[in-house]
C-alpha cells in the first residue's frame, strides 16, 4: 500500500456517513431501494469530495508557488473508468473494501457498474490518458484540457456478423460520481463576423474581430489522482452550452446569420465524439469543436497566469502548451489573437511568446490521416485566425526564399497554404513552423517524420525535430489489470515498482527459475480462466485455456491488417481439413475492434472474422484445435481482462505505418510475446528484450517503399503460394455464408484487384511461418514461460513516467513539485 498518499485523510465512518448521505439525498434511495448501481454512484461521490479537496489544494499550491506547468491539449482523453484506478492511486482500495462490505457491498461487484467514459478514440486519446496518469505520479504540475462530450465513442454490437453502432451516454441519467462543476470557469467563445480595422487612441491601426455570434464553454473537472501521492490534477473538460440570447444589434447590422450557422444550435458544438481513427474527414461541425476547445482552453491558461499575478510576457516561462497531434493546432492563432488584440502586443513580441510556448506531437505518417481545412471554412467561421494564418506563412516563405531562393517547388511544397482548386490549410505544416518542438512517439517513427515527412523542415529548423517514445502507466495496466502478477513481482523485487518501473528489471533473475515459472504460468491461467469465464457468460462460447490465446485488440483499419491474421486463420482452417500430416497446438485467436462508421472495408474485414468465428467454433471436424473470438464493444474495461490473458500479441502493421502502438506494450509487460513487424515501437521493444524474445517478421520500411516504387503485384504472391491461395479462395466461395457466396468476397478483391496497398500478400508467407514457429515453441512451456518472464522483466522503458520524464526534461522545462 502507498505510504505517503492519501490514505492518512481516510476516516472509514465518515466515508460510510458521506456514503449514506449521497445514498439519501443524492441518488434518493433508502437501503431497500438502493440498487448496486446507486451504491456505486453513492461511493464515487463519497470519494469525489476526497479528491476533489485535493484538487484544489494542488490548484493553490501550483499558483501560489508560480510553478511552471504544461497544458495537455487534446481533443481526446479515453480515460476508461476511473473508479478502480483513483482507489489504487488513493491508497484506499482495501480501506474502501472493507467499508462498502460492512454496508453489505462488494467493492469488485460495485466498480462494475461503472461505465467506461470513451472519450477518445484509440491510442491517442489513451496515451493522453496514460500521460495525464503519469503526470500526477510524478507530481510534473499539469492541466490536461479536453472536450465534454455528451457521447462517446459510439458502442459496438454485432447483427448477424454486421457492425452496428449504438450512441454511448457515457454519464447515464445520473452524471458522472467523478466529475465537477467548475461553473467560475466558464468562458464566452465567439464565432463568425467579420474582422475590421481601426485607429486606437494612440494612433495606431489595429485589426479586430467582430463575431456574429456566441457560444458559453462550461468547465468540468476530472480528478487525476497521483500515485502515493497528494497531488490531484484536473482534466478539464469543456461543455458548449447556447448563451442566449445573442446580441441584437449584431444581427440587425447586415445578414450576419448566415445560411449556414443559423441552424447551429451551441449543444451541438460538444454533442459527439467523431469517430474516426486515422483519417481526417474535414467537417465544418469538427472545426467548430476543435476551436471552441481550444478558445475554452487558452482563455483558461491566461486566466491562471494573471490570476497567479504574473505578467502576460512572462507566458512561455510559466506555461508550456503540448498540442495532442494537429487537433488543437487552431490554439495558435488564437493566442496570437489575444496577444495581439486584447493585449495589444505586435506581431514580433506576440510571436516570440507563442512559438515558445507551443509544442507539436505528431502520431501518424499517413497522409489521409494529416490534416487540412478550407481556407474558405477558416475564413467564414474564424476570420481574424485566417488572417493571422496568413501572415504566418508570409513571414515563413520569406525565411524559405532566403534559403532556397527562387525555388518554388519547395516553397509549394511547404507552404503552409495548399493551392488547388480549393485551397486548404496544411494544420501539420502551421504546427511546425509556430512551435519550439516537434516530436515523433517512437523512435522509427520520428526518424521518419524527418526522413520523409518533413526533410526541409528538419533542415530550415534544425534540433526542431525530435523524438519521445510512447509508453503507458504500470498502475492501470500492470497494477490494476493484473493483480495475480502484481503480487508475484512486489513479492520479488518489493513493492515501489508501480511508481518504479525500472524496478522490474529485478525479475530477469527468476527467469530460469523453475518454481518461479510455475507461479508465474500459474497466474496466466488464472487470467486466461477470467477472460474464458466472460467469453462464456456473454457469447457463449466454451474455451479451453490450454490453449495459445493469440489476441489482436485496436481500431480496425487496413494498415493493422487485421485482414492479414484472418488469412492464416484460413490457412489454418484449410490446413486442418485438407493436410492429414498437419498438426497445431490449440489456439483461440481474438480480436477486439471497432470500425469507423464510414470505412466499408474495414467493417467488411469485422463481418468476414465473425462469419468464420461461427464457422470454426461450431466444426466439429477441427477437434476444437481453432477458435476465433470476436468480442464485441471493445473498449478500455474488457482491455483490463485481455491483456493479463494473452499468450501471443498481435502487432502486424505495414511497416512504416504505426507511428508507436501502445498496446505491444501493454501485452508485453503482462508477459505475452509479440509476433510482429519491425514498426513503431516494436522496434525498441526488440533491442529491451532481445531478438529470441520476440517473433518478428515481414517486410522492413525499406523494403515497403523499394517493392511500392518498383511497382508491387500482389498476383505474384498469390499465384507463386499455394497456401495463400486456398486461404484467399476461400473468401470467394460460401464455406463461410451458407448459400450467399461471394460475401466475403470485397476482401479479396481488395488485395488484388485494388492492389492491396498495405501489402498483405508480401508479407503472408513469412507470418505464416513465424507463427509456426509460435507453435512449436509454446510446446515447451519452460521456454516459454522464460520467454514471457523477461518479458515482464525487460519492459520498463515503455512505463509512461519514463516518456514524460523525457517531455519534462528535453522538451517543457518542469520541474516536479510536491504537495
Ligand atoms: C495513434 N493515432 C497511432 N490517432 O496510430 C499509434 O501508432 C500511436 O501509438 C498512438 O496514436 C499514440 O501515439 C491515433 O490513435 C487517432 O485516433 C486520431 C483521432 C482523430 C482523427 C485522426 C486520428
Amino acid at each position: 500500500m502507498p505510504k505517503n498518499g492519501q490514505t492518512q485523510q481516510f476516516n472509514k465512518a465518515a466515508f460510510q456517513a458521506a456514503v449514506e448521505k449521497h445514498l439519501t439525498t443524492t441518488y434518493a434511495s433508502t437501503d431497500e431501494t438502493a440498487t448496486a448501481r446507486s451504491w456505486y454512484l453513492a461511493m464515487g461521490k463519497a470519494l469525489a469530495e476526497i479528491s476533489t479537496g485535493n484538487l484544489l489544494a494542488t490548484e493553490k499550491n501550483l499558483a501560489e508557488q508560480k510553478a511552471r506547468s504544461v497544458n495537455y491539449l487534446s481533443l481526446e482523453f479515453l480515460i476508461g473508468r476511473l473508479t478502480g484506478n483513483n482507489l489504487i492511486s488513493m491508497g484506499l482500495y482495501e480501506n474502501v473494501a472493507e467499508a462498502m462490505e460492512e454496508m453489505g457491498q462488494n467493492l469488485t461487484d460495485l466498480l462494475e457498474e461503472e461505465r467506461d467514459p470513451a472519450l477518445g478514440n484509440g491510442g491517442l486519446g489513451r496515451l493522453a490518458a496514460c500521460f495525464m496518469d503519469s503526470l500526477a505520479a510524478q507530481e510534473y504540475p499539469a492541466v490536461g484540457y479536453g472536450l465534454h462530450y455528451e457521447y462517446g465513442l459510439f458502442r459496438q454490437s454485432f447483427v448477424d456478423g454486421r457492425q452496428v453502432e449504438a450512441p454511448d451516454a457515457w454519464r447515464g441519467i445520473e452524471g458522472y460520481p467523478w466529475e465537477v462543476l467548475r461553473p467560475e470557469l466558464s468562458q464566452e467563445v465567439s464565432l463568425y463576423g467579420h474582422v475590421e480595422g481601426y485607429t486606437d487612441e494612440n494612433g495606431v491601426e489595429c485589426r479586430r474581430w467582430v463575431p456574429a455570434m456566441s457560444v458559453e464553454g462550461v468547465a468540468w473537472d476530472l480528478p487525476i489522482v497521483g500515485y502515493d501521492n497528494k497531488s490531484v490534477y484536473p482534466l478539464r473538460l469543456w461543455e458548449c452550452r447556447s448563451n442566449a440570447p445573442f446580441s441584437l444589434a449584431r444581427f440587425n447590422d447586415g445578414d450576419y446569420v448566415g445560411a449556414q450557422y443559423s441552424a447551429l444550435e451551441a449543444g451541438n458544438v460538444t454533442k459527439v465524439l467523431y469517430p474516426n481513427d486515422n483519417h481526417d474527414q474535414g467537417k465544418a461541425l469538427r472545426l467548430m469543436q476543435q476551436y471552441f476547445h481550444c478558445a475554452c482552453s487558452v482563455a483558461d491558461i491566461l486566466r491562471r497566469h494573471e490570476a497567479a499575478g504574473n505578467s502576460i510576457e512572462s507566458l512561455s516561462e510559466l506555461e508550456t502548451i503540448q498540442l495532442n497531434d494537429t487537433h488543437p493546432t487552431i490554439a495558435i492563432p488564437e493566442l496570437m489573437r489575444i496577444l495581439m488584440d486584447e493585449y495589444k502586443l505586435g506581431w514580433e513580441s506576440a510571436w516570440e511568446i507563442s512559438s515558445k510556448t507551443f509544442a507539436y506531437t505528431n502520431h501518424t505518417l499517413l497522409p489521409e490521416a494529416l490534416e487540412t481545412w478550407s481556407e474558405a471554412l477558416i475564413q467564414q467561421m474564424l476570420p481574424r485566425h485566417m488572417e493571422i494564418i496568413f501572415e504566418i506563412n508570409h513571414r515563413f516563405m520569406k525565411q524559405v526564399e532566403q534559403t532556397w531562393p527562387g525555388n518554388n517547388e519547395v516553397k509549394r511544397k511547404l507552404s503552409i497554404i495548399q493551392e488547388g482548386p480549393q485551397r486548404m490549410v496544411r494544420m501539420a505544416n502551421l504546427c511546425v513552423v509556430s512551435t519550439y518542438a516537434v516530436n515523433g512517439v517512437a523512435a522509427l517513427h520520428s526518424e521518419l517524420v524527418k526522413r520523409d515527412l518533413f526533410p526541409e523542415f528538419n533542415e530550415l529548423f534544425p534540433g526542431r525535430l525530435t523524438n519521445v517514445t510512447n509508453g503507458v502507466t504500470p498502475r492501470r495496466w500492470i497494477k490494476y489489470c493484473n493483480p495475480g502478477l502484481s503480487a508475484l513481482i512486489s513479492e520479488k523485487v518489493g513493492n515501489d515498482w508501480p511508481a518504479n518501473l525500472e524496478k522490474i528489471a529485478g525479475l530477469e533473475k527468476f527467469a530460469d527459475d523453475a518454481a518461479f515459472q510455475k507461479r508465474y504460468m500459474a497466474v496466466k491461467k488464472e487470467n486466461k480462466q477470467r477472460l474464458a469465464n466472460w467469453v462464456e457468460e456473454n457469447m457463449g462460447i466454451e474455451l479451453d485455456t490450454d490453449a495459445i490465446f493469440d489476441i489482436q485488440i485496436k481500431r480496425l483499419h487496413e494498415y493493422k491488417r487485421q485482414h492479414l491474421n484472418l488469412l492464416n486463420i484460413l490457412a489454418l482452417y484449410h490446413r486442418l481439413l485438407n493436410d492429414p500430416t498437419f498438426d497445431m497446438h490449440p489456439r483461440v485467436f481474438f480480436f477486439g475492434a471497432k470500425a469507423a462508421p464510414g470505412y466499408a472495408l474495414a467493417k467488411d474485414i469485422i463481418f468476414a472474422i465473425n462469419k468464420v468465428a461461427e464457422k470454426v467454433n461450431n466444426d466439429p471436424r477441427l477437434g476444437g484445435k481453432l477458435k476465433v473470438v470476436f468480442i464485441p464493444d471493445y473498449r478500455v474495461s474488457l482491455a483490463e481482462i485481455l491483456f493479463p490473458a494473452a499468450d501471443v500479441s498481435e502487432q502486424i502493421s505495414t511497416a512504416g505505418k504505426e507511428a508507436s502502438g501502445t498496446g505491444n506494450m501493454k501485452f508485453a509487460m503482462n508477459g505475452a510475446l509479440t509476433i510482429g513487424t519491425m514498426d513503431g515501437a516494436n522496434v525498441e521493444m526488440r533491442e529491451e528484450v532481445g531478438d529470441e524474445n520476440i517473433f518478428i517478421f515481414g517486410l522492413l520500411v525499406d523494403e515497403v517503399q523499394k517493392l511500392k516504387q518498383e511497382g508491387y503485384d500482389p498476383y505474384r504472391y498469390y499465384h507463386a503460394d499455394s497456401l495463400l491461395r486456398a486461404a484467399m479462395d476461400l473468401l470467394e466461395t460460401d464455406e463461410f455464408t451458407p448459400g450467399n457466396p461471394g460475401q466475403l468476397a470485397a476482401i479479396r478483391h481488395n488485395l488484388l484487384e485494388g492492389g492491396d496497398p498495405y501489402l498483405v500478400l508480401a508479407d503472408f508467407a513469412d507470418y505464416v511461418k513465424t507463427q509456426e514457429k509460435i507453435d512449436a515453441e509454446y510446446r515447451d512451456q519452460k521456454t516459454w514461460a522464460r520467454k514471457a518472464i523477461l518479458n515482464t522483466a525487460l519492459m520498463s522503458k515503455f512505463s509512461s513516467d519514463r516518456s514524460i520524464r523525457d517531455y519534462a526534461n528535453n522538451i517543457w522545462k518542469l520541474e516536479p513539485v510536491s504537495l
